[in-house]
Formats: C-alpha cells, sequence, structure tokens
C-alpha cells in the first residue's frame, strides 16, 4: 500500500526535511553522524512516497531513543573479516550508520573480488531497505540486503507467529535508465502498513493476517491486537522470509526475530536482529555489458504490455519533489515539529 499524495497541504524541499528530521534526531539524543544516516533514509522515504517508512516512523524512532533500547551514540566496529567479507558490529545502534562506516571497504573488496559480503549484527532497522542497495547500482554494482524484523508473521502452516516481516531488497544497473530496484516485504503486507490502516479506519484485503484466535481476519487493529500477519505467497513467502531469518541473522550474529525482548523498554519499537548485503561487480564477468542486457530485458517486458517497473512509481514522486518539494500534511509537519519540543 502506499499513501495517497494527492493535494497535500505542503511541500518542503528535500533539504529542508532532511534537515529537520537530523535536528530531531540529535535532540533525541544521537550523534551527528548517526542522526544524518537516519534523516537521509527518512526523509529519502517520505521524498519518494515510501509513506509505511517515511515520517509516519518518526514518533517510533523518539519513543525508541527515549526507552533506552537503542544506542543513538553507537559506534559502529568494522572487521575485515576475508577477501569478500566484511562484518560489522553495530554496537546496539542503527544499521544505516554501520553500513555508512563499513561501505567503503565493502565496494573496495567487492571490486577487487568481484563479490563481498557485509554482514551486520547487533543492530536495529526500522526503515525502508532499498536506500541501502539503490546507491550501489548507481554506481554499476549489483546489490541484494535482507533484514529481519519482529515476530508478527505466521508460517507457513503454522499456528502461531515466529517470523518478522523480513524484507528483501535488489537493485541492478540499467542503461539510460534508472536502477533497478525492488523492496519487499515476505509478509503479505508491512506491519508499517497495518499500522497506517489501522488508524485510518480502512479494512484490509483478505488474506493479509489473522486475529489473536488465529481466525482470518481484514481488520488492522485485530492484526495488531494480538494477531499476526501472513507470508505473502503461502509456503513460497514464508521460505523466503524463512531465509531472511537465516541470512539477515544465523549469519551475522544478529537476533532472529522472536530472540530480543523488549518488554522492559515501554515504547520500544526498532527490531534489534542483523542484516546481510551482498555486492557483486558485474564488470568482472559481463565488463559494461550487464548494464546494456539489464536495458534490453526492460524493454523485452515493456514489449509484453508492462506499464510499471517496481521502483518507476518511487522514481516518479522522487522527480515530482525535486521540482515541488517533498510532500508533508499539515498534521505531519505539525506533527515533526512538535518533536523538537
Ligand atoms: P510494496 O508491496 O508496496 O512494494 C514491493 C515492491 O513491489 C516495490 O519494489 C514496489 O515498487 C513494487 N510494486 C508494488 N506494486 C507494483 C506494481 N503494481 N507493479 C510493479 N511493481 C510494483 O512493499 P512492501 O509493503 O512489501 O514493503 C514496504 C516497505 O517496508 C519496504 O521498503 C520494506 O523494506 C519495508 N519494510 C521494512 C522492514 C524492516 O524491518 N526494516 C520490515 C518490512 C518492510 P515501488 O517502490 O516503485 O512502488
Ligand atoms: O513495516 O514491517 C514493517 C517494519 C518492521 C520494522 C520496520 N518496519
Amino acid at each position: 500500500m502506499s499513501a495517497s499524495s494527492a493535494s497535500p497541504a505542503i511541500r518542503l524541499p528535500f533539504d529542508e526535511l532532511q534537515q529537520l528530521l537530523r535536528a530531531i534526531f540529535q535532540h533525541h539524543g544521537c550523534s551527528e553522524k548517526v542522526a544524518a544516516a537516519l534523516a537521509c533514509n527518512c526523509a529519502s522515504a517520505q521524498r519518494d512516497g515510501a509513506h509505511s517508512h517515511g515520517v509516519f516512523r518518526m514518533p517510533g524512532y523518539v519513543s525508541t531513543l527515549a526507552s533506552g533500547w537503542v544506542n543513538g551514540q553507537a559506534e559502529p566496529k568494522v572487521t575485515d573479516v576475508a577477501a569478500g567479507y566484511v562484518r560489522v558490529d553495530a554496537a546496539g545502534g542503527f544499521a544505516q550508520p554501520a553500513l555508512t562506516a563499513a561501505r567503503p571497504l565493502l565496494v573496495s573488496k567487492a571490486r577487487s573480488a568481484g563479490i563481498a559480503v557485509l554482514a551486520i549484527h547487533n543492530s536495529h532497522h526500522f526503515a525502508a531497505l532499498w536506500p541501502d542497495v539503490e546507491p550501489f547500482a548507481d554506481e554499476g554494482l549489483v546489490a541484494l540486503s535482507v533484514v529481519n524484523s519482529m515476530t508478527c508473521v505466521v508460517p507457513h502452516g503454522a499456528h502461531k507467529p515466529l517470523f518478522g516481516t523480513n524484507p528483501i531488497a535488489f537493485a541492478a544497473p540499467c542503461a539510460g535508465h534508472p536502477p533497478i530496484v525492488f523492496d519487499m516485504a515476505t509478509s503479505a503486507m508491512a506491519h508499517g502498513d497495518v499500522q497506517i490502516a489501522a488508524r485510518a479506519g480502512q479494512a484490509l484485503p483478505e488474506g493479509m493476517g489473522v486475529d489473536a484466535d488465529g481466525q482470518p481476519t481484514t481488520d488492522p487493529q485485530a492484526i495488531l491486537d494480538g494477531g499476526a500477519l501472513l507470508p505473502f505467497g503461502g509456503h513460497k513467502g514464508s521460505a523466503l522470509s524463512m531465509m531472511v531469518e537465516l541470512l539477515a541473522a544465523a549469519l551475522t550474529g544478529g537476533n532472529f526475530s522472536w530472540e530480543f525482548d523488549w518488554a522492559d523498554h515501554p515504547g520500544a519499537k526498532t527490531p534489534w536482529t542483523g542484516q546481510l548485503i551482498i555486492v557483486i561487480d558485474p564488470s568482472k564477468a559481463e565488463g559494461e555489458r550487464f548494464a546494456q542486457r539489464s536495458r534490453a530485458m526492460v524493454e523485452q517486458m515493456h514489449a509484453v504490455g508492462l506499464t510499471r517497473l517496481p521502483g518507476e512509481r518511487r522514481y516518479r514522486e522522487r522527480e515530482i519533489a525535486s521540482r515541488e518539494g517533498v510532500a508533508l500534511s499539515a498534521e505531519e509537519l505539525a506533527g515533526l515539529n512538535a518533536l523538537l519540543r
């Protein structure tokens, strides 16, 4: 579900929104570096109309910081593990500054070995995943990332929730075209979109989740009040969600989605888990041809009638925002300003 940006009350220049968000993060105890990474991520999501992870998330960040659940001053520790392997301990802080700290080493390894892995653990991720992969494709690299979240998804064939909403994001360069990017929860819906629907009093389509008794429901509040989401696509989405748990948590040393307990931190919202990023340099095998092959594939998809590639809606929103500013409702802007008090 993407929230509409029709007739927005206010349009803010992207830089102004980023500065406002950075000030909020710093006001609530984040270091400059952490505030910059999170503000860039959250403002970019709002700019691209990725509303489930735009400014809607700011109160959750703030309540989490206030609860002491996350370290807003964390200094990530980067370890050069092997020719194609970088590990980073996010030190109980956010995953995005850990990625920022490890990125130069990761890219130089991907360019020399042809492929490199970044394993982030002891990290919190509360955001859209595409901002973590798209910049690699801007540099001609292919990137795949997975992150696990918090128990709220019933594995296919099971009776109780276990997995997180566990998104997978992918980015690849495409000649004469912005990168091809997709970013999708492996649950039938993102948890953020369930919250947005509940707030708006909107029923969900069938097949998204179950209530506290395990019965199918279209009521988002019933999912939030002790119910759970289902994986998308039955056993297939469930298998992908299981894979995300293995790659993002078991492989990195992070927590599985069910392994952390935030009960002693009222207000905590950010899953304390792990994240994996795999970066491939396609020039090692295909030289410049990979991006041209991408382009050829896109042309074939259009030739068979496709009108919307994943990522294209965001790019369209981004283009509008670059001309007109980032869309915010008056309530959203007032809510952000209130977080500075
Ligand atoms: P959507 O279902 O809205 O979109 C998934 C992907 O499909 C996007 O790449 C989207 O492109 C594309 N898409 C959507 N509709 C179409 C269409 N009709 N034709 C072609 N492509 C289409 O995303 P989700 O609700 O699954 O996830 C939303 C966000 O929530 C993601 O950014 C995800 O990373 C985030 N999330 C984060 C978690 C975390 O732990 N940090 C956990 C779960 C989710 P486009 O973007 O252009 O619309
Ligand atoms: O929307 O599912 C979600 C989510 C979980 C953690 C951050 N976003």
